[in-house]
């Protein structure tokens, strides 16, 4: 069987081929057009990058290679005692297009396991700084710190051609995968456990699986099995989301994948971005403080219009590119209703009713292009049911996740030579001018 970089290298010369032939042969070939409202409304629609791993469609949503969720449900590897979709075998088909065998899937588990310890400093670095500074700062810090032992910034620093660019890069994006769990349960660990010994890496588990033991909740089996699927899922969301789009930006300026992925790492960090799934868990909660056990339908649309009359955003809810469910969203909660205990949980029971209720108040509020839940309406409350209750760190198990299409991205923007991206900006002024002209 082919390893990952095998596969790689025998697809990447046919991509660099056809991207070739289409600059070529239709370079100058019109797509779509630029409005005002584009470029004054964060580029939305705008049809303006390249990325082939996902594509999201505004009602279907995501697709993966053409692999809708429940086609991945199906056909990609789960770990011998589990259903869930690996994220090992989620980020072969992102990288490569194709599905991957179970032993495929397995070799790269061990690849990841072997490559998985946080060299010295790097623990000595995260120890150091202060409990009380955010999980989502602290994994950042911790990913820059990494590139000290950047492949590629070091072939760089040697010489290499262009060419040779992608192994360098997919060697540090796999290293990076590979860290990613010990870094982040060190950040729990240290944030909420302090004391408490974290456990060697397993050769023998997968990635997720590592994880899990790490943050000490190995033993619960749904809950491993939760966070494989949550971390397949998250995994991309085609290019233009604000992480992915923030990776592949930094990395365009020659970036190694470390630099570049802390920063997407901040963009995600953001509350409109992957802090919801945070602010989600703080709003129910409080929801929940507030109007006891027993909450109706009213009670949950008083409180809707009640956030929403403060004028701020119902976190959760609404998207920049679906208008429907987010099909993710729809996955995690068949989660819940396949496992008793999940259906039975209060706080599972309250996410589910705000979803029969918000739609309907945010139309009649009448702003949101989307009343419709998106993924971090959801992801929140199974970890809090199983008692990984400090909703700050959240945002880190999307971080661990959105690695894999992010760092897809970054191997084959180096395969495919894709330029600094450089686009042009004007001055009010400029496009009042633009407009006069016209
Ligand atoms: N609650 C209240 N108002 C909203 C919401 C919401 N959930 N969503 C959008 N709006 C408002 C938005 O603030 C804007 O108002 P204004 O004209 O005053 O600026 C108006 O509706 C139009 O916004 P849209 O075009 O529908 O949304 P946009 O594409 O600009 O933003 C989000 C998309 C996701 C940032 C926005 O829907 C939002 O803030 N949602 C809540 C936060 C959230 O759940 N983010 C997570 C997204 C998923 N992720 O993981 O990244
Ligand atoms: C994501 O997963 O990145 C979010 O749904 C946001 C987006 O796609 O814009």
């Amino acid at each position: 069987t082919k390893s990952l970089r095998e596969t790689l290298e025998d697809i990447i010369p046919a991509k660099q081929e056809q991207l070739k032939k289409l600059k070529t042969e239709h370079g100058q070939t019109v797509v779509g057009d630029i409005k005002i409202e584009n470029i004054v409304g964060g580029m939305r629609g705008l049809k303006a990058m390249l990325w082939d791993a996902s594509v999201l469609d505004p009602i279907e949503g995501i697709r993966f290679h053409e692999l809708s969720i429940p086609d991945c449900q199906k056909v990609l590897p789960a770990a011998p005692d589990g259903k869930e979709i690996l994220p090992e075998s989620m980020l072969w088909l992102l990288l490569t297009g194709q599905v991957p065998t179970p032993e495929q899937t397995c070799q790269l588990s061990r690849e990841l396991a072997e490559k998985g310890d946080l060299p010295k400093f790097v623990e000595k670095l995260i120890d150091e700084l202060p409990q009380s500074l955010h999980p989502m700062t602290q994994l950042g810090i911790g990913v820059a710190a990494l590139n000290h032992d950047s492949a590629f910034q070091s072939a760089y620093e040697g010489g290499i051609k262009k060419t040779e660019y992608w192994t360098h890069t997919l060697e540090d994006c796999i290293n990076l995968i590979a860290r990613l769990p010990a870094l982040a349960a060190r950040i729990y660990r240290n944030v909420y456990k302090p004391g408490n010994d974290l456990p060697a890496i397993n050769k023998d588990l997968d990635l997720v699986g590592n994880y899990s033991n790490m943050l000490g909740y190995g033993n619960n089996k749904n809950l491993t099995e939760y966070l494989r699927l949550y971390i397949a899922l998250h995994g991309d969301h085609e290019g233009g989301n604000a992480s992915a789009h923030t990776a592949h930006l930094v990395g365009s300026t020659l970036s190694d994948p470390y630099l570049s992925y802390s920063a997407a790492l901040f963009a995600l960090a953001g509350p409109l971005h992957g802090l919801a799934n945070q602010e989600v868990l703080r709003w129910q909660l409080a929801m929940q403080k507030e109007l006891g056990d027993k909450i109706s339908h009213d009670d949950i649309r008083d409180y809707l219009w009640k956030t929403l009359k403060s004028g701020q955003v119902v976190p959760g809810y609404g998207h920049g590119v679906l208008r429907n469910p987010d099909p993710r969203f729809i996955a995690l909660q068949e989660f819940c209703q396949a496992h008793p205990d999940l259906k039975e949980s209060s706080i599972v029971q309250l996410v589910n009713k705000t979803f029969e209720v918000a739609p309907d108040v945010l139309k009649e509020h009448g702003k949101t292009k989307n009343p419709y839940p998106n993924v971090d309406a959801t992801s929140g409350c199974v970890l809090y049911h199983y008692g990984l209750t400090e909703f700050k760190y959240y945002t880190v198990i999307f971080g661990v996740s959105r690695a894999l299409g992010a760092l897809t991205q970054l191997v084959w923007a180096r395969a495919l030579g894709l330029p600094i991206e450089r686009p042009k900006s004007f001055s009010i002024d400029a496009l009042q001018k633009m407009v006069q002209d016209q």
